[in-house]
C-alpha cells in the first residue's frame, strides 16, 4: 500500500525513468536468483552427500545445513564498505557471500571430510579456503570457509555462481553463534572480561571437540586421524 507522498513522487516520475527503474528491478531479481539456484545447487549435493553417506557407512557426518541469501540492503552496504563499483559484474566478481550455506559436523574429521568431498565434485571449483579450525582466530573463532563456484543452468546457458560454505562441529557452532549475539548486543564494544570469557570458552569448546572425537573413535575403534584439506 503506497502512501499518498509515495504515490505522488510516483506520478511526478517520466514514463522513461519509470521504465528503466522496472528493468534496473527485474535484473535485481534475475541477479539475486542466481545465487538462490547456485545455493540450492549446493544443498542437494549435501544432501545427496548426507544420505549416501548414512547409508554406505552407516554413519552421518553431517548434523545440520543452514542457508542464507544476503538481502539487497546488505548487498549494497558491502558494496559500498568494500568501495565496489556498483556494477553486477564488479558485484559477483567482489561480493563472494552472497549466498551462504553452514554446515554443521559432529566431529573435526567430519568438516574436512564433507569439504573434500565436495571440492572433489567434478562441478565445483574452489577459489577461496580459509581454514580457520587449523588456524583460529585470534578471538577463538573456528570454521573451515570456502568459497566455491557451481555452474547454474538458465534458460539462457550456464552461469558460473559463488557460494560459501562454512563447515564446523557442533561445538564450534555453538560458541560462534553467542559470540556473534553478543557482539551485535555490545554494538562491537564488548567488555574485556566477556571477550576473556569468550575466548577461555573457545578454549572449552575444542577440547570437547577432541575429547568426544576420540571417545568416538575408541568406541568405533577408529584409527587416529589427522584431519586435512586434500589438494
Ligand atoms: P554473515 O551474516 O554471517 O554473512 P568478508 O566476508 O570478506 O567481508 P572476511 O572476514 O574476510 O570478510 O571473511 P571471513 O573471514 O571468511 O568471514 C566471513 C564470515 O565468517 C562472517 O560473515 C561470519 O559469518 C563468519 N565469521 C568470521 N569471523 C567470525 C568471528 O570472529 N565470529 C563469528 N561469530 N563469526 C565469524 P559476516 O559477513 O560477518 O556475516
Amino acid at each position: 500500500m503506497l502512501t499518498s507522498r509515495a504515490r505522488r513522487t510516483l506520478e511526478a516520475v517520466d514514463g522513461q525513468t519509470l521504465a528503466e527503474m522496472r528493468a534496473l528491478r527485474d535484473e535485481t531479481e534475475r541477479f539475486m536468483m542466481r545465487y538462490k539456484f547456485g545455493m540450492d545447487e549446493v544443498i542437494t549435493k549435501l544432501s545427496i552427500l548426507r544420505e549416501e553417506f548414512s547409508q554406505a557407512h552407516d554413519y552421518n557426518p553431517i548434523e545440520h545445513v543452514s542457508s542464507r541469501l544476503k538481502t539487497i540492503d546488505s548487498v549494497m552496504e558491502k558494496v559500498e564498505r568494500k568501495g565496489v563499483e556498483p556494477s553486477f559484474e564488479a558485484i559477483s566478481e567482489t561480493i563472494t557471500d552472497i549466498a551462504g550455506v553452514r554446515v554443521t559436523c559432529s566431529f573435526v574429521s567430519d568438516a574436512y571430510r564433507i569439504f573434500n568431498l565436495l571440492a572433489a565434485q567434478k562441478d565445483v571449483s574452489v577459489v577461496q579456503v580459509k581454514d580457520y579450525i587449523g588456524n583460529p582466530k585470534p578471538n577463538g573463532y573456528k570454521s573451515l570457509h570456502a568459497i566455491v563456484e557451481v555452474p547454474v543452468f538458465l534458460s539462457t546457458g550456464a552461469v558460473p555462481v559463488t557460494v560459501e560454505v562454512q563447515i564446523r562441529t557442533i561445538a564450534m557452532d555453538f560458541w560462534a553463534s553467542l559470540e556473534h549475539k553478543i557482539y551485535y548486543k555490545y554494538d562491537r564494544q564488548v567488555p574485556a572480561e566477556l571477550l576473556d570469557g569468550l575466548t577461555q570458552a573457545a578454549r572449552t569448546a575444542s577440547e570437547l571437540d577432541e575429547n568426544m572425537e576420540r571417545l568416538h573413535r575408541e568406541a568405533h575403534g577408529l584409527p587416529r586421524a589427522s584431519p586435512a584439506i586434500e589438494a
